[in-house]
């Protein structure tokens, strides 16, 4: 078929007759090696031809392939031979093109490969000119390169390119020969190789596979905006950041620091092409070389996820526009009433008075005594700030305005002077904080310190709108001067929404913050106000606390977590949520999820059953809705939904100290959450593509109902032993789908034999719920055997683990002996604690007697599943045992 379109293309091409024509035909790349020079507007084969570059048409239609591609001639050469620095190689290029595709090319450039440890290479290539470098908090690796994992191959026919390489296998893992290279003001772009289809990642962006599909050149713009999710629409946050598994089930993962507008292209080489707008190209590559070492040394880099306090585990519930302190009350005490488990209660922008962050509103007077009173009963409290304050108060009336324009905090216009004015939620004009700023930064302390102190007893701070969103184009007087190019750019990525204008719904690229042009700080913005609102909300506070942001940029999770914004109430975007989750771990954003139910439009009663099923199992739990939608609280709807929400939930809370210990081992580690079924299978093809199951570490496989009117569902099971969680059957099927029953009520939850998994007997809050006895769940592998740890401290004191205050058993068992270890014996409350139950699961022929510390222990019964049912154990948690079963 391919050769046939491409002869016929030539026939067509000849017979035309021009001799210009038969040329073109020869220097036509194969459909696969073409990258776009023209992917602004106009195309035609005179503009094509006029800026340098090759016009020829598509051999295979549809494909988006483009018909004017850069020559395989385009770009730069290398000046003499490349330097051994001792730490890498340097090598000078100059630019060998004369064309140009929008102007303002670095003729010389300067590429630096910085061998920085055996798994971690940086790629860094600058124009020796000052430009923008993201100010982002790179953490060194553990040890120094020795022997690394990678070689590099530098290129010089017919341009430079460079290829890295996988020392151990030969995989060739990038390979920047797919050509397409620029580097100009206002355009870089690398094109390169990848050594398999296998890619996740790149954010954010609502992304319909987890697995990207290069077919048609899928385009993944990426620009802080506020964007509830549509097709691959840029969203709220801005992660330059995907990882690979390679055909052998190696795996890597790249970062590029770039701040700018920018588009990642999937290209059917496989490859990517990348454009960025601005900045330099600085990469990090992360050579694992299993899925859990690359989420590691990344996370290291980038920094990792802190441990949030026990209760954050819990349920959470929120709306937008409870409008009145009655209608929170009442949804609060049928949560009660119906004793769904539950944690948090939030207080949206609803709360505030006319939208002013720091204010509370009549219809919520008495909202800081109820605070109180839900205190008293375990429960938290969770509340909102934007970050445009109105700058049109009274005189006299409003302290953030006035404090702000005392400290000077403001984003200022183009000038460095004048405030830029945004329009959000407050009435009239506001001005929008900036947050790089260390006077901006003290002004938010005091800020939260007071309304915590004066007003409000919140728990925790949720940050919003930091996009920043803005409800104008640029400022709200004065627009955005057209008349200069970082307004107007010679480009702007087509996949980017906003009509061409980087200035859609946001600020104007050249108003000024303390760090530089918006243009260049726009998608750090979050990231900016993402520390000083954690460093702030603690000292209010005064114990461990977290925080949710809807921007982010690489390096988020060092300080506070992410929820996945607005989305829909409908069944695409709870499976689309899955995604997300999956993605935002590979970001080192392990504690993460979107708004059970939905955000915008009504929820139907069985969207919300399955939703709050699934949402069980977020690592960050909470339903939210939209204001002038209908109630959606799971306590909203009839009994059927309440009992089945509590049913998941009770698995949650059963569950919570796993969760709690996988969350200390991302900490400690980097060890994603919530992970997809390949970071434990990396060479199982068909696990590479799931996305509709995913685990919880290593041991618990989800596998919800993601569509209507479904009381089964298809699941994949690896080629390992797996445990029907609720019955300790071990499925009879391996390396393949088998149907499972899903009736409405119910959420498949499976164990992965070789795992042992700490529980806790459930209870209504967290609160309630954290000295009750811990459980295990020992399930066996094909070889008998198992192991796991698990982390417990006091759930909320600061810094638990720099501190040594914390408690951690070793378990592991084969041959039939099971030894729970304590590692790590430093938490004091673990001496009240108990492990009371075991079930163990896969034991065959099922053992007729146990023994702990040597004395029999006779109570246990053997299921009609298998499961070994232990009970009655009555061990201190923090003594050591060996059970031996028999
Ligand atoms: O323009 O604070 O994504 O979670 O409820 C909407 C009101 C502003 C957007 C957030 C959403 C929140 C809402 N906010």
């Amino acid at each position: 078929m391919v050769q046939k379109m491409k002869s016929f293309v030539f026939v067509q091409l000849l017979l035309l007759g021009s001799f210009a024509v038969a040329t073109l035909a020869q220097q036509c790349l194969p459909d696969n090696e073409r990258i776009d020079c023209h992917p602004d507007s106009g195309n035609t084969e005179a503009e094509c031809l006029q800026r340098g570059c090759t016009y020829c048409p598509a051999s295979i239609p549809d494909q988006n392939t483009p018909t004017c591609f850069f020559p395989r001639n385009w770009g730069y050469k290398m000046v003499g031979e490349p330097v051994n620095t001792g730490h890498g190689f340097r090598v000078a290029l100059e630019r060998i093109t004369t064309s140009t595709v929008f102007g303002g090319d670095s003729n010389e450039l300067n590429v630096e490969v910085d061998f920085q440890s055996d798994y971690r290479l940086r790629l860094k290539i600058t124009d020796n000119q000052p430009r923008w470098e993201v100010p982002l908090k790179i953490d060194p690796p553990a040890t120094n390169a020795t022997n690394p994992l990678y070689d590099v191959i530098f290129v010089n026919e017919p341009v430079f390119s460079l290829k890295v390489v996988r020392k151990a296998t030969g995989t060739v893992i990038f390979d920047s020969s797919l050509g397409g290279f620029n580097f100009a003001d206002q355009f870089i772009q690398i094109g390169f190789k990848l050594p398999s289809r296998n890619v996740y990642g790149i954010g954010e962006n609502e992304q319909h596979t987890f697995r990207h599909s290069f077919e048609k050149r899928p385009l993944f713009g990426l620009w802080a905006r506020d964007q509830a999710p549509s097709g691959n629409a840029n969203m709220y946050g801005v992660q330059p950041h995907y990882t690979v598994v390679e055909n052998d089930g190696n795996t890597h993962s790249v970062a590029i620091v770039n701040s700018n507008a920018q588009e990642f292209e999937m290209h059917p080489s496989p490859g990517i092409v990348y454009k960025t707008l601005g900045g330099v190209i600085d990469m990090y590559f992360f050579l694992g070389p299993t899925p859990e070492n690359t989420a590691q040394q990344y996370s290291e880099a980038v920094g990792r996820y802190p441990l949030p306090p026990y209760w954050a585990l819990g349920f959470q519930l929120c709306r937008f526009g409870y409008n009145n302190l009655e209608t929170m009350k009442a949804t609060v005490d049928r949560m009660i009433a119906s004793e769904i488990p539950f944690d948090v209660q939030y207080g949206d922008i609803d709360i505030m008075d006319g939208n002013l962050d720091f204010t509370l509103g009549p219809s919520f007077a008495g909202l800081n005594d109820y605070v109180k009173e839900l205190k008293t009963q375990g429960l938290k409290f969770m509340t909102i700030l934007d970050p445009c304050v109105s700058a049109v108060e009274t005189p006299g009336t409003y302290r953030p305005y006035e404090l702000g324009n005392e400290m000077d905090v403001w984003v200022k216009r183009a000038d460095g002077v004048t405030p830029a004015q945004g329009k959000v939620w407050p009435a009239g004009a506001c001005y929008f904080a900036d947050f790089s700023k260390n006077s901006t930064r003290e002004w938010w302390k005091i800020l939260i310190k007071e309304f915590h102190d004066n007003m409000l007893e919140f728990d925790a701070l949720w940050i919003d709108m930091n996009e920043p969103a803005n409800f104008v184009d640029g400022d709200m007087e004065e627009g955005c001067d057209e008349g200069n190019s970082l307004n107007t750019p010679p480009y702007v990525p087509r996949s980017l929404r906003g009509d061409g204008k980087l200035y859609d719904n946001t600020l104007c690229p050249d108003h000024v913050d303390s760090l530089g042009k918006h243009y260049d700080t726009h998608n750090i913005y979050g990231l900016m106000e993402a520390e000083p609102t954690i460093v702030a909300t603690q000292e209010a506070v005064g114990k461990r606390t977290f925080s949710l942001s809807r921007s982010s940029f690489l390096g988020l999770g060092r300080y506070i977590t992410h929820w996945l914004g607005d989305n829909f109430s409908n069944w695409p975007n709870m499976h689309h949520s899955i995604i997300g989750m999956l993605q935002f771990n590979l970001f080192a954003i392990p504690f993460v999820g979107p708004d059970i139910c939905g955000h915008l439009s009504n929820a139907t009663a069985q969207l919300c059953q399955r939703w709050q099923e699934l949402g069980a199992f977020y690592p960050f739990s909470r339903n939210h809705n939209a204001d002038g939608y209908i109630e959606q609280d799971p306590a909203a709807f009839n009994g059927e939904i309440i009992e089945s929400t509590k049913k998941a939930l009770t698995v949650r809370y059963t569950l919570l100290p796993y969760l709690y210990s996988l969350l200390a081992r991302h900490e400690r580690w980097g060890d994603t959450v919530a992970r997809p079924l390949w970071s434990n299978f990396p060479t199982d093809s068909i696990a590479l593509g799931i996305d509709r199951q995913f685990m919880w570490g290593s041991g618990i496989l989800i596998t919800p109902v993601l569509e209507e009117d479904q009381t089964t569902v298809q699941a994949y099971f690896p080629d390992s032993r797996f445990y029907d969680y609720y019955t300790g059957a071990e499925v009879n099927v391996r390396g393949n789908y088998t149907t499972l029953d899903a009736p409405l009520d119910f959420i498949n939850v499976h164990i992965h034999g070789g795992s042992i998994i700490v529980t806790q007997v459930p209870a209504i809050n967290t609160d309630a719920q954290r000295n009750n006895p811990f459980g295990l769940i020992l399930a066996l592998n094909d070889n008998g055997e198992a192991s796991g740890s698990y982390f417990y401290d006091d759930g909320i004191s600061f810094d638990t683990v720099a501190n040594h205050n914390y408690f951690i058993a070793q378990m592991s068992a084969s041959n039939k002996t099971l030894n729970y270890v304590s590692w790590m014996n430093q938490y004091p409350g673990m001496g009240q604690m108990i492990v009371d139950t075991i079930r163990l699961l896969g034991a065959s022929p099922a053992p007729t007697s146990i023994t702990v510390n040597g004395a029999p222990h006779s109570n246990f019964t053997v299921l009609p599943s298998g499961e070994v049912l232990i009970s009655g154990l009555n061990l201190t948690a923090n003594v050591d045992f060996i059970m031996q079963y028999n």
